[in-house]
């Protein structure tokens, strides 16, 4: 699948703003037709935008299943002859699409794009109605899992991760042209050899037998660097300028379809020149060895919820390179695709996520005070499960491959694994993740419960990805303690021979709280809290990366450790420091050396 571009051949329409919206509380809708024709007791709600948040009402933030979205868009009567397209960028969890009367796409998952022909059911120049249903349950079958729950007051999401279960239409939706024979796939798999650089392109075409194809890498300048002929083919740079963390440069790749000398279709790919390698415990990029600073993120902002926001893009990536962050990982989902293009062109490295959080039983018993339950079986997370999980693997990576900012997959988060049936569940993962894209290292983030000498998944990574609480949820207040633990099981981790980055590592704070003598939730503790870990990395050489939990607070379900989310942000929900990021500041940009 392409993005939506504007081009010689192509042409988009964004369907973003305000659509008409209705909560579906009894369920029945899908049986009464709604999409036959106006939302009757509809109100406005914006594109893109979780719906949570908007209208102070407690039944919409908690709402459980059926959500309605309609708009009309006028077909652009210049698109007469074209195939027409509808794109979403994501429905939070899945949706189905009608136009008019006719329904056109069905997805499942939150955090991954999908598109429906409508060629066949728009009139240029006219209008269409669409209509999309968002539905918001999480179950055993869902990535993430959860379960509804009935109770005398009505329908509950349980679910088993620690970010508010956001759900609506959190990214743009597009109507967009392209002709009828066209280019719809691309993928380019990049190479160095001293100054020299490769760009190995495959593309896909539809209705394109006939039809030739040619490859055209374009400099930062616009000035021509190499052509090819072919559906698949090598494009050669002898002096290149590789994309490399700090320096998001970026080559454009045009692709044309042609008929003889007629241009057919078109499609321009913004390219990086690089190289990830994993070599014994260091992890190089363009053969240098390269070590993360930065942060777990979310999607998550005031009222907005998930909806992406070009604002918060910019904003929070100016942040980072205050701080001298140079990475961050998607925690707990693929994010919206505008964000990685920005970390192409900005030099921003990406560790890659897919939404598969919570698939832990023994945590959710402990977190939730829940019984607990086997993750994985026929009963829990079980075929249908795994089907799901695969399933958002194959559309993260067909989504994200190109982007040379995506350095490492994460195929899940704090998933259980140090059991039999979880090597079972994952060995077949890793091994997908690594037929779909050979050339980047594959991993998932490990839980304190499968520390090191019981985890069983590792073996599978080709990096340790850790999330540690030691001076949190364990030896709270401790960090003298604390210190010790942290340092005997990295000490234990640096003996498997593979890189070991610290995904996660943080501390509840309450902005303002001030204390002399530190304790957990104030300011000061979690400077200390930092500064504990740090002495401890600096110790260990096998550590190439700390990734601070979180960048910013943010919203999660009610909970007694949660005060209005999660605090664990270096920056507040707004974005405003904590003391923290002063400590962060001066490690990460060196100020503390010089
Ligand atoms: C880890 C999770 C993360 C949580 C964090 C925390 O990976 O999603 O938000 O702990 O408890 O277990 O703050």
């Amino acid at each position: 699948m392409l993005r939506p571009q504007d081009g010689p051949t192509r042409e988009r329409k964004s369907l973003d703003g305000l659509w008409q919206f209705q909560l579906d509380p009894d369920g029945v809708g899908r049986t009464a037709g709604w999409w036959r024709g106006r939302l009757r007791e509809a109100r406005e709600a914006p594109v893109p935008a979780s719906y949570n948040d908007l209208f102070a009402d407690a039944a919409v933030r908690d709402h459980v299943g059926d959500a309605w979205y309609q708009t009309t868009v006028r077909v652009p009567r210049g698109w007469a002859g074209q195939r027409v397209v509808l794109r979403f960028g994501a429905a939070t969890h899945r949706a189905v699409v009608w136009v008019d009367d006719v329904e056109v796409a069905r997805h499942e998952g939150g955090y991954t794009p999908f598109e429906a022909d409508v060629t066949a059911h728009v009139r240029p120049g006219g209008p269409a109605r669409v209509t999309v249903v968002v539905n918001n349950e999480l179950s055993w079958e869902s990535i993430p899992p959860g379960e509804v729950e009935e109770t005398p007051r009505g329908r509950r999401q349980v679910y088993f991760h620690d970010f508010f279960n956001y759900a609506g239409l959190h990214r743009s939706v597009w109507l967009y042209s392209t002709p009828r024979a066209h280019l719809d796939d691309v993928t380019v798999v990049t190479g160095l050899d001293g100054a020299a650089g490769t760009v190995q392109y495959t593309v896909g075409a539809v209705d394109a037998d006939s039809l030739g194809v040619r490859a055209v890498l374009r400099d930062a300048e616009g000035v021509e660097v190499a052509t090819a002929h072919g559906a698949t083919g090598v494009l050669e740079v002898a002096e290149v300028h590789p994309w490399r963390p700090g320096e998001g440069h970026l080559y454009d790749l045009e692709l044309a379809l042609t008929d003889g000398p007629e241009l057919v279709d078109s499609y321009v790919l913004p390219v990086g020149v690089r190289t990830v390698e994993v070599r014994g415990q260091q992890f190089l990029i363009n053969g240098e060895p390269f070590s993360f600073t930065g942060f777990g993120k979310h999607e998550d902002l005031p009222v907005r919820g998930k909806g992406h926001d070009d604002v918060f893009l910019v904003h929070d990536a100016a942040l980072m390179r205050w701080i001298g962050a140079n990475s961050f990982r998607t925690a707990h989902y693929p994010y919206a695709e505008e964000v990685l293009d920005f970390a192409d062109r900005n030099g921003i490295v990406v560790i890659d996520e897919t939404a598969a959080v919570g698939q832990n039983m023994t945590l959710a018993a402990f977190a939730l005070g829940r019984p607990e339950v086997p993750t994985f079986s026929a009963e829990t997370i079980g075929e249908a499960g795994h089907a799901a999980h695969a399933q958002a693997i194959r559309e993260l990576v067909a989504r994200d491959r190109n982007h040379p900012s995506v350095v490492l997959w994460s195929i899940a988060n704090e998933p259980e694994s140090d059991t039999d049936e979880a090597c079972a569940y994952f060995e077949p993962l890793f091994d997908l993740t690594r037929e779909l894209d050979p050339t980047r290292p594959v991993g998932f983030a490990n839980m304190m419960f499968s520390a090191y000498g019981r985890d069983r998944l590792h073996r599978y990574a080709d990096v340790v990805m850790l999330n540690r609480y030691y001076g949190w949820y364990r030896h709270a207040g401790d960090l003298v303690a604390a210190e010790e633990a942290l340092e005997a099981e990295l000490t234990g981790w640096a003996t498997e021979g593979k890189p070991i980055i610290v995904t996660e590592y943080g501390a509840d704070t309450v902005a303002g709280l001030h204390q002399v003598t530190p304790m957990p939730w104030s300011e000061e503790y979690q400077v200390e809290f930092l500064e504990m870990h740090h002495r401890v990395f600096d110790r260990i050489d096998a550590v190439v990366g700390e990734h601070v939990w979180n960048f910013a607070d943010f919203a999660t379900g009610p909970g007694t450790g949660r005060v209005d989310g999660n605090r664990k942000g270096v920056f507040t929900r707004d974005r405003r420091p904590k003391a923290a990021a002063q400590v962060l500041r001066r490690r990460w940009q060196g100020l503390d050396r010089s």
